[in-house]
């Protein structure tokens, strides 16, 4: 039993502690500041009432990255500052966000307050890089934006925060209790249980998909598969699924240990980061003689993110949502209800789920960035499948996007393609182009301008607002409009949602400014073209997007980017 005394310690405010797209993300030089996380996390509790934390339990987990076992521990002192009376700690610190999300949703009701998850996500890790904070609530999703606007009211007038005295060893694997004295003489008790990193997540998987259905795809001699890890929290989950009851071979995972730098990379799974497994796959195609496999994935830092590739293809994270919207109905998790409740995709994600959903008669909801904004759909009942074309898909068995589980989508499809299939195999390529014949294809591509100082992109905003009148100008039913969402369940209104030019034809160039890096700007400029079913189905996106108006350039002419930022072109392109 450790006994600890609860100090009241004064603080000042940080002026900078608003959560983006997704959490608070800060270089760990900032959170390393003396009260930084303590003030932002007194601040969440700040945000409820006691009846909301008091004897409840706590989750913690997270992904592994430098300076989180630090962050745990003080968040375990301030909890147990407010009487929260049960931690529950994933070994290690280490469990992914999807996994968290399922584990709140798992606690008898009433009786959770909900996790901290420590992620930055796909930003990178290290002494010199990104550090995050993130609050999930009961429900299991990252708390709305009124909640984050909320806390962030918080952050800027907190004096004080309350905090455990206690500042010895913590286990991060063995159970631990608390007797805590609070300052008006009071004691109570917290315990400290350890949850297994994977344990609850692979049973719910266990009861979501056909693991049988799955294993006859393995079983089959020219099915080659592919993963990486990243070096963030998949791998674990990945060799227990993969390898542990799948059976492919621990040389074909790559990456799967979880380091707290990544191995010095961003665990960013696309084209650029996930450069490796994306030259295995021979997706930008130089080696003619290559043997590559049938299927490649990977996941981002928290797991929460998938990238599907296919032989020299990328799947692009708009297309899996229209394919797996397409084929729901061979996959348990997707038809275990029956027809899917309607589907919803984030504004700059293609519109090709819309028209799959239009042929299943299904709604589709256009939301802001961002997975929080899926959650009132998801909870009212209004959609089963969701995604964001930055390599997110999820559905309503969570509330935050899910990597292995998508991953486990396409495994699904891909089995049940094949099943008492003796001949050549059906393979992603296969259902992509079948896909494309019937809906047509939207190309897609995503420019990213990133570390723009802040006065330059005010500038390039101004240029945004300013050329809706040429962008209009430029052709007969031309539309440009700031994305504004109205959310269909509590009528929030969120404003100012990123630029969007759009052609008669449906083709975009939309803009936003990113909510998720840890300083200066990131631009990103979303490009989407449709090609009918009759039209060259298989040619190179960077083509398409060029051919006839060129996207590219025209977003260049709308922002002035280049010219305002002092740039010759993107920093990264997926
Ligand atoms: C990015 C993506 C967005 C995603 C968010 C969090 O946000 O564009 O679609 O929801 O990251 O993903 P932004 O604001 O930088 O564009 V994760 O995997 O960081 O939790
Ligand atoms: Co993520």
């Amino acid at each position: 039993m450790i006994t600890t005394k609860v100090n009241v310690v004064k603080t000042t405010p940080f002026n900078d502690q608003k959560m983006g797209t997704s959490g608070l993300r800060k270089k760990v030089t900032v959170v390393k500041q003396a009260n930084y996380a303590e003030n932002f996390i007194q601040s969440v509790f700040n945000s409820y009432t006691p009846a909301d934390y008091e004897n409840k339990s706590l989750i913690l987990g997270g992904d592994g990255r430098y300076y989180n076992d630090v962050a745990i521990k003080t968040t375990i002192r301030i909890a147990a500052a407010h009487k929260v009376s049960k931690i529950i700690l994933a070994e290690n610190g280490l469990m992914s966000t999807p996994a968290v999300s399922l584990l709140i949703r798992a606690q008898p009701k009433g009786e959770n307050f909900g996790a901290f998850i420590f992620t930055a996500s796909h930003n990178p890790g290290g002494p010199d890089n990104d550090l995050g904070f993130k609050f999930n609530g009961p429900n299991g999703a990252a708390i709305p934006e009124q909640m984050n606007d909320r806390v962030f009211e918080e952050t800027k007038k907190i004096s004080e925060y309350k905090i455990a005295d206690y500042t010895g060893e913590i286990s991060f694997t063995q159970p631990s209790e608390f007797e805590v004295e609070h300052p008006d003489g009071n004691k109570t008790k917290m315990c400290i249980v350890i949850e297994p990193t994977c344990k609850h997540y692979i049973e719910e998987m266990q009861a979501l998909f056909d693991f049988d259905l799955i294993k006859t795809l393995f079983a089959r001699k020219d099915f080659n598969f592919v993963f990486d890890g990243l070096h963030g929290i998949s791998g674990p989950y990945a060799k227990a699924i993969f390898h542990g009851i799948f059976g492919v071979d621990e040389k074909n995972l790559f990456q799967c240990d979880p380091l707290p730098d990544f191995g010095g990379g961003h665990p960013d799974p696309n084209l650029v980061h996930a450069h490796n497994l994306v030259a295995l796959m021979d997706v930008f195609n130089k080696n003619p003689y290559a043997c590559v496999p049938d299927m490649g994935c990977a996941c981002d830092g928290d797991a929460d993110r998938n990238m599907i590739l296919g032989p020299r293809i990328l799947v692009t994270p708009s297309d899996s949502l229209a394919v797996l919207t397409n084929n729901y109905e061979l996959v348990k998790a997707l038809s275990r209800n029956g027809k899917l409740a309607g589907v919803a995709r984030s504004m700059p994600t293609s519109g090709a789920v819309d028209r799959v959903a239009k042929k299943l008669g299904l709604n589709v909801y256009e939301t802001p960035t961002g997975w929080k904004y899926f959650g009132n759909l998801l909870d009212a009942g209004k959609i089963t499948l969701c995604g964001e074309e930055s390599f997110g898909t999820g559905s309503d068995h969570a509330r935050e996007k899910d990597g292995l589980w998508a991953i486990l989508c396409w495994l699904s499809i891909l089995a049940q393609k094949n099943k008492g299939n003796t001949g050549k195999f059906i393979g992603i390529n296969d259902i992509l182009g079948d896909h494309w014949k019937t809906y047509g294809r939207d190309y897609y591509c995503r420019y990213d301008y990133e570390d723009v100082p802040v006065d330059k992109a005010e500038v390039v905003k101004g240029n945004l607002a300013k050329n809706f009148d040429m962008f209009k100008g430029l052709k007969e039913g031309n539309e440009a409009c700031v994305f504004e969402y109205h959310d269909p369940v509590d009528n929030s209104v969120s404003k100012n949602q990123g630029w969007i030019y759009k052609f008669p034809d449906g083709s975009r160039i939309v803009f936003r400014v990113s909510g998720t890096s840890s300083a200066n700007a990131t631009f990103r400029i979303y490009f989407e073209k449709h090609v009918e079913p009759n039209g060259d189905l298989w040619a190179d996106t960077n083509k398409i997007i060029k051919d006839g108006d060129n996207l590219p350039d025209l977003a260049i002419k709308i922002s002035d980017l280049n010219n305002v930022a002092g740039r010759t072109g993107p920093t990264v392109i997926t």
